[in-house]
């Protein structure tokens, strides 16, 4: 299966995160790829290429201009209020929750900050639009790829996506990639897509972008919100709204679980989508699910990603794998890796 990844996903390599009043070292570091591509490399697992460069407009097709035109001048910014936040990572400190307006956007720099976010946790640095920007366009090359009728394809992206909205970052994630990659699918002419998210946390932000459309479900599975990020989304009543009523399915799991409950719940979302009647299905890989995992609380063992890939391979679709979260970082190839390897031996 080919891989499109970039280096410029270093260029994003954030310092510190909040974290329960102080600041940590990130987990999301540039090590998690180099990991994953060390490890397709020593296995063969097929062509590894840079992405194609896509247009803005390709962005605009999931997000807003206004949090485009935000990211793209960010740092400018950060560093514009006082030049030793060049030394610095950007975090927000102020949100507008209930009963503030968010139509109007602020000239200040850390108001706008906290308009475009929802959490403490997500530093943006001096290379994250860049970074950011390339990993959408892995995405998007492998749905171009897909589209032209290969079986699949992945996106080695960093940073992540999943918890990105129309017009927000957080949870590590700035551009939506597994958004990007299903409305490219659309674009191309799929009639019906699914994302399926398999990453530890749900994916709130691929759930809002498509919440309200009957033309992409979403499907994910990941630790109970009542005591896992991101909290405020993800609970099993969520099932879309207005035409995208019934296009939506959360099935959130205990903290603890291991592989047999979680395999049932993968074979519970897998027919979903094929009663959906998708087309094409993108998969939001998280490796998070990992039982060594710093910040998640699954059980999976490294052998059971092989038995995933073999799952996914059996719903027939055709199949973009978009990188999300892991955290376990030495294990990170070998879990990932193995995800495809499982997939391709079960697709051939
Ligand atoms: C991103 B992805 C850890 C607290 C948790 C947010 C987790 C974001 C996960 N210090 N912070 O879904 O893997
Ligand atoms: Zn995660």
């Amino acid at each position: 299966m080919i891989t499109f990844y970039n280096d410029r996903h270093v260029l994003h390599h954030g310092k510190v995160e909040m974290f329960r009043g102080e600041l940590v070292p990130c987990f999301e570091i540039p090590a998690r790829a180099d990991h994953v591509l060390r490890e397709l490399q020593a296995r063969g697992l097929g062509a590894v290429q840079a992405p194609p460069d896509f247009p803005d407009r390709a962005l605009a097709r999931v997000h807003s201009q206004r949090y485009l035109e935000f990211l793209a001048g960010a740092w400018d910014e950060w560093v514009a209020l006082d030049p030793a936040n060049a030394q610095r990572d950007a975090l927000p400190s102020y949100w507008p929750i209930r009963t503030f307006r968010s139509d109007v956007l602020p000239a200040s720099f850390p108001a706008r900050m906290g308009l475009f976010s929802f959490d403490a946790g997500t530093p943006l640095t001096s290379g994250t639009w860049a970074a950011a920007r390339s990993g959408a366009c892995c995405a998007l090359g492998a749905a171009r790829a897909v589209a032209g009728g290969a079986r699949a394809a992945f996106a080695l992206t960093r940073p992540p996506g999943h918890h990105a909205g129309a017009d927000f970052f957080g949870g590590y994630c700035f551009l939506n990639n597994a958004a990007l990659a299903a409305q490219a699918l659309r674009d191309a002419g799929a009639e019906r897509v699914a994302v399926l998210d398999i990453d530890y946390h749900h994916g709130n932000g691929t759930q809002a972008i498509f919440y309200e459309r009957a033309d992409v479900y979403f499907a994910s599975l990941h630790g109970d919100p009542h005591t896992e990020y991101p909290y405020y989304l993800g609970y099993a009543d969520e099932r879309g709204s207005g035409a995208g009523l019934g296009f939506n399915r959360n099935l959130p799991l205990a903290r603890g679980t291991g592989f047999p409950e979680w395999r049932e719940a993968l074979a519970q979302a897998l027919r979903s989508i094929a009663s959906f009647g998708a087309q094409a299905l993108v998969v939001s890989l998280g490796l998070d699910t990992f039982a060594g995992d710093p910040i998640s609380g699954f059980r999976l063992k490294g052998h059971d990603f092989l038995r995933i890939g073999e799952d996914l391979a059996a719903a027939r679709l055709p199949t973009v794998f978009v990188f999300e979260g892991g955290y376990a970082v030495a294990e990170l190839g070998v879990n990932a890796v193995n995800v495809l390897e499982g997939f391709q031996q079960r697709a051939a």
